[in-house]
């Protein structure tokens, strides 16, 4: 599984989470999740998801093997998840991402029912030198 010199390939994704807006109860459901830009299918190239919540979830570690990568849950306050992304081809690091999961519309944008916040960030994950087995994955979708 040779290395490609000086090439860099990158995998546009989205990370964040949806909130709705609770009625009278203090208890917000929300999502939060990775998945690739514009909709796209990113399993070809990750492995699987790894969620850490706050400590006050049980089991906090949440392990997501397929898409969607996503993890939902209720709760009254706002926290940082870790995501950990792993890749398929092993020789990759995971690559770890905090996103503050939000559930007040202060920096969100509100959908037009309004009963539905969305905080996204679009980011890339680039490959340096990737292996050949990771180039073949990209390069086949
Ligand atoms: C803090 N930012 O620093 C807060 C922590 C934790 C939120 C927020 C748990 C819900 C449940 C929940 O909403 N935790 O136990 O079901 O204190």
């Amino acid at each position: 599984n040779k290395r490609r010199q000086g090439l860099s390939l990158s995998c546009p994704i989205v990370y964040g989470n949806l909130a709705e807006v609770p009625d009278e109860s203090h208890t917000h459901r929300w999502t939060v999740y990775v998945r690739g830009a514009d909709g796209d299918d990113i399993s070809y190239v990750v492995k699987k998801v790894v969620f850490k919540l706050h400590d006050s979830y049980a089991e906090s570690l949440r392990t997501v093997e397929q898409p969607p990568y996503e993890v939902s849950e209720t709760g009254w306050g706002e926290f940082e998840v870790q995501i950990k992304v792993f890749f398929r081809d092993a020789v990759e690091k995971p690559v770890t991402i905090f996103h503050h999961l939000a559930l007040y519309p202060h920096a969100a944008t509100l959908q037009p029912s309004k009963k539905l916040l969305v905080f996204e960030q679009y980011d890339e994950i680039v490959f340096n030198d990737p292996s050949d087995k990771l180039y073949q994955m990209l390069m086949r979708k």
